[in-house]
């Protein structure tokens, strides 16, 4: 393994968060919880060492040559706030934010990662990844993403008029099971622990890399912790739209946590 060596001091800390899917269900209720978002970055910027998105922070995002989506301004800003401080933000593409290409890390200096990361803080090695299209099965969704990481179906795409696309990618967002959920204020529904793709997909990788510690995952919107092995903890990080949950590591474990609004 060929893994990044960083040290955390006594007072600093490294937080975990995914899967705002800003946009839905409709403007109100999603800045909402854009609000809340930032006053939650507001109070973490003053111990945070590093920051990880674990993906999925718009529901639909597409990047033209000269043209972003409107929106989501107050998070933004923030961002660029906190980079501009020194304190390093991190973005895993989630399958939501896969058309996210160069703007955040040009405009904003967001680190993006498209693929699985392992890192090192405090000697401990985590393993880190938005989540989706990891593990066994889920073929359809395997075929779509491919479907959408295409370079040529991405090129005719922004051909589109960014108000056409824009809008049919809100469209499919509005009407998905999720913004249903988040309409309703209902949960995912949990899987089974054994059966959780994550759950199957981390047990797999840890066979071959026994030194791992922390497999940290978004995704799912359902926030799990589940012991692996005697060294190794498995981290599902929920999401904002039901949960309002993350994980923190503060040089030593990690935990997860909700983040009460008031
Ligand atoms: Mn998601």
């Amino acid at each position: 393994m060929n893994e990044e060596k960083n040290t955390i001091s006594k007072n600093q800390k490294i937080y975990f968060v995914s899967d705002f899917h800003l946009g839905i269900p409709d403007h109100d209720s999603s800045l909402k919880r854009e609000k809340l978002l930032v006053r939650w970055l507001d109070e973490i910027i003053k111990d945070a060492k590093e920051i990880y998105l674990m993906g999925d922070i718009f529901d639909f995002w597409f990047e033209y040559k000269t043209v972003i989506p409107k929106g989501y301004v107050r998070l933004l800003g923030k961002l660029a706030e906190i980079t501009d401080s020194g304190i390093p933000v991190h973005l895993f593409l989630g399958n939501h934010d896969i058309w996210a290409f160069n703007y955040l890390n040009k405009e904003i200096n967001i680190q993006l990662h498209r693929k699985p990361v392992i890192k090192e803080f405090n000697g401990k090695i985590f393993y880190l990844a938005h989540g989706d299209g990891l593990g066994p099965g889920d073929r359809g969704y395997k075929f779509l993403k491919k479907t959408f990481e295409c370079k040529l179906n991405q090129w005719l795409f922004h051909w589109l008029h960014p108000d056409l696309g824009a809008q049919m990618g809100l469209y499919f967002s509005k009407k998905s099971r999720l913004a249903n959920l988040a309409k309703e204020g209902k949960k995912e529904n949990s899987t089974p622990l054994q059966d959780e793709m994550l759950f199957k997909y981390s047990n797999e990788i840890l066979k071959k890399e026994p030194s791992i510690n922390y497999f940290i995952f978004g995704h799912r919107h359902v926030p799990v912790t589940a012991q692996l092995s005697e060294t190794c903890n498995l981290i599902i990080l929920g999401d904002w739209i039901t949960n309002f949950s993350y994980a923190v590591f503060d040089g030593n474990k990690v935990k997860l946590k909700f983040y009460k609004s008031n």
